[in-house]
């Protein structure tokens, strides 16, 4: 019989922001975990995706890191964590002495917990620095500027619950849940088109989510195929079709005057914006016909409630910012907001972005999204932290790799792997070498890690508790089901020593446990202020909770926005086009996207046998006509080549992606899509292009317009 240690340990699945309950069962060694449904689990109900139910595989994978390792004359030799500990304490300080506080960067894990992300933060201020962020700047950044500035918070205004009871349509723009967050897609939205939702889908890529709502002949589900980098043409007909139709018919209902007028401000700017917009040209310009568009905004617009969905396709681009803006404008003048059913609704990435960035780990916000430049709120920080943070925000994780080896001359990576995420990745490895000191602390050896002077052997997500936050802001626990190597540390443990090292032992860094750096959050964090341990149990809560009793909100701004004037903000955006556009040498758009059996940089999932199956391999999606004109055969290998580097992976023919456009995805080291992307930045939100760069494509032979010899 199982000793009451081997009971199964309930816990929170470590990929994605879904944030399925999972539980756990012990085995009888540490290394044997197993995963088990957990049937009650708030978020899932018992449902699991692939990814979820292989999780446990990476937990006593061969490849872990298991002791810290030391970079001599170029290689690395195992060393104690004390030699390590002086190490990173010693170089930290020289570095601080010769250049200030801002020669380094710190980059936040959102693979990792609140607490923890909440201490490296912390650390990153006492030492004086705010050049601190985290993989939000590559993902929503620009969905969270735009949220922020135009409705208070920056996350999902409603929830998948709400949702799925309320929402008539649902409108997924750039974003593929079917694969990246399949729990929702399958438990929630699917539900609810089979209960008789519409959906439309706007992406340059068929996909699961497409497949997944083909539930009948009805046009209940439309695929509109945008070119990638042209939403904003698109949206902006939807909009305009919607103006026009209450001009010609007010008593229908197109718009929702009372909302406009009592609830927002800047109606005039968006129709002055439109003012003599041509929407043929507009839907030419997007590669989708004008009728389909139409329709489509028939549709949102004559639901009682319409919900929008917001993915990488919209955010990562240099206009993310005017992407995001132009579906809350959509939203706000069909009063699509504050109601169940609702909202613009960022499904959010890692399976804790979305607390990385509520416990502060960005760097322009303090805890609880307060303003670093805001006196008042880093005045009330300051006072529970007991020193003083620097006032000016810093740099953000890419900024802060554009200034390698210039004015950043040191870093500490906490579970993050830029060297093959961020954009221009070649560039981002010759960069790195121009750093003086880099600490990588991670499970496994990573493309980035392999760069680093310290490396530090962190526990897994089965191995350690804490709390993540979920897209749909509920805050859940996370419980340790045994530890596997001994030699390894919990990243709390890790921060918290190296801060008391630095600061001494009253320097604010000397916790016991998760908990108590819990209680700290609380009380610089407003919107966490009324949770404990004890009243998350095993439901968690949903920010906003500020006092302890609140239950948390499924939706948002049901009386006011959050925004300084409480209204929101209505703000017309006109089309810029992305940074490169095809051209004679690059006749392609290159776009990029994930799998649903692979995660990121593939350190996880690519260690998965589950997981690892279907696609071992990358490769690019083409267009059949594209592939007749350069003579591509299905499953041939091709090189593909941007302005920053190449890749050779296979060829999927297909039609899944429009013509003109090839897709392929960031998840292999050896050809990862990163060799290609473009790093040039939102102005405001300073996310990178990555779905949209100028690319060639070759098999040898010279593309021609004619049709291409047979074999
Ligand atoms: N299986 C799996 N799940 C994941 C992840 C993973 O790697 N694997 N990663 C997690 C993370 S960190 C994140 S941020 C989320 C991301 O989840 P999503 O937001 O769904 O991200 P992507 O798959 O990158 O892109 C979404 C869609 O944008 C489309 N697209 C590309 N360019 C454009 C464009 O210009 N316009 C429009 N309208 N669409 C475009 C792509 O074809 C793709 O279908 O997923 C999370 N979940
Ligand atoms: N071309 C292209 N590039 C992209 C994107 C795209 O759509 N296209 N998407 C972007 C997006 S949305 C994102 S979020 C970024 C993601 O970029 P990254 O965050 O750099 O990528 P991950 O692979 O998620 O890296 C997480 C790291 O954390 C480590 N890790 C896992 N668990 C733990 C733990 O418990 N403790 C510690 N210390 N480490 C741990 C993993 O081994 C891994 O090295 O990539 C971006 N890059
Ligand atoms: S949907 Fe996301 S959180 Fe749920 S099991 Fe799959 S990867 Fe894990
Ligand atoms: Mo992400």
């Amino acid at each position: 019989m199982a000793s009451e240690e081997q009971q199964p340990v309930k816990t929170i699945c470590p990929y994605c922001g879904v944030g399925c309950g999972i539980q756990v069962n012990p085995g009888e060694e540490p290394g044997d975990m197993r995963f088990m449904p957990w049937g009650e689990a708030p978020v899932n109900e018992g449902k699991i995706c692939i990814k979820g139910g292989a999780a446990t595989q990476v937990v006593n994978h061969e490849d872990r890191l298991t002791d810290p390792l030391i970079k001599e004359d170029g290689e690395f030799r195992e060393a104690t964590w004390e030699e390590a500990y002086e190490l990173i304490v010693s170089e930290m300080e020289r570095i601080r002495e010769e250049y200030g506080p801002d020669a380094m960067g710190f980059y936040g894990s959102s693979k990792t917990m609140n607490e923890e992300n909440y201490l490296l933060q912390k650390l990153a201020r006492r030492y004086g620095t705010n050049n601190v962020d985290n993989c939000t700047r590559m993902c929503h950044a620009s969905t969270v500027w735009a949220l922020r500035t135009s409705l208070g918070a920056g996350a999902m205004t409603n929830s998948m619950a709400d949702l799925r009871e309320e929402a008539d349509v649902f409108w997924i723009h750039g974003a593929n849940p079917g694969e990246q967050h399949p729990i929702a897609n399958s438990v929630y939205f699917r539900q609810a088109v089979l209960e008789g939702a519409t959906v439309i889908q706007v992406d340059p890529h068929a996909n699961k989510t497409t497949r997944s709502f083909k539930i009948d002949e009805t046009d209940r589900h439309m695929h509109l195929q945008v070119e990638p980098g042209t939403d904003i043409p698109l949206l902006n007909v939807v909009i305009k079709t919607i103006l026009e139709k209450h001009e010609e018919n007010p008593e229908e209902g197109w718009i929702d005057e009372a909302f406009i007028e009592e609830r927002t401000e800047g109606f005039d700017h968006l129709k002055e914006t439109l003012d003599g917009f041509d929407k043929e040209a507009a839907a030419e310009e997007c590669g989708v016909s004008l009728e389909d568009i139409e329709l489509a905004a028939e549709k949102y617009a004559s639901a009682d409630s319409a919900a929008i969905f917001t993915g990488m396709g919209m955010s990562q681009h240099a206009c993310g910012v005017d992407n995001v803006q132009n579906e809350i404008n959509l939203a706000l003048i069909t009063g699509n907001l504050g109601r169940p059913g609702t909202g613009v609704n960022p499904l959010r990435g890692q399976n804790n972005v979305q607390g990385t960035c509520d416990v502060g780990a960005m760097p322009n916000v303090l805890p609880g999204y307060q303003l670093v430049d805001d006196d008042e709120a880093r005045k009330s920080v300051e006072e529970v932290w007991g020193f003083d943070v620097p006032a000016e925000p810093g740099l953000t994780n890419v900024e802060i790799s554009h200034e390698f080896g210039e004015s950043v001359k040191g870093l500490y990576v906490m579970g993050e792997n830029p060297v093959m995420s961020e954009p221009d990745s070649n560039d981002v490895a010759e960069r790195i070498q121009e750093l003086e000191f880099i600490v990588a602390q991670d499970i496994f050896m990573t493309e980035t890690a392999k760069y680093a002077d310290v490396i530090l052997p962190a526990t897994t997500w089965a191995e350690r508790g804490g709390t993540v936050t979920n897209t749909d802001r509920r805050v859940q626990r996370m419980r340790p089901v045994a530890k596997v190597h001994e030699n390894t540390k919990h990243d709390l443990e890790i921060v918290s020593e190296i801060g008391t090292r630095l600061f001494g032992e009253d320097g604010g860094f000397d916790f016991e446990d998760p908990e108590e750096v819990f209680e700290e959050l609380r009380l610089v964090c407003p919107s966490y202020h009324g949770m404990t341990y004890e009243a998350l149990g095993e439901e968690g809560i949903q920010w906003p909770c500020y006092e302890e009793g609140d239950e948390g909100d499924q939706y948002l701004y049901e009386e006011h926005f959050d925004t300084e004037s409480g209204l929101g903000h209505i703000e017309g955006v006109s089309h810029t086009p992305p940074a490169e556009t095809p051209d004679e040498e690059y006749p392609l758009i290159l776009t990029t996207a994930r799998l649903e059996e692979h995660y990121n940089t593939g350190t996880m999932s690519r260690r998965s046998p589950t997981l690892n199956r279907q696609h071992p391999e990358n490769f690019v999606d083409i267009h059949p006509n594209d592939a007749e004109r350069y003579g591509i055969e299905d499953g041939e290998q091709v090189t593909i080549r941007s302005r920053r580097g190449e890749i050779t992976v296979e060829a999927q023919v297909t039609e899944d992606i429009k013509e003109g456009s090839i897709w392929t995805t960031p998840h292999f080291a050896a050809a990862s899509a990163n060799r290609l992307t473009n790093d040039v930045l939102d102005e405001r939100a300073k996310i990178p292009e990555y779905k949209a760069a100028a690319a060639e494509i070759e098999v040898g032979i010279e593309p021609t317009d004619d049709a291409p010899a047979d074999d």
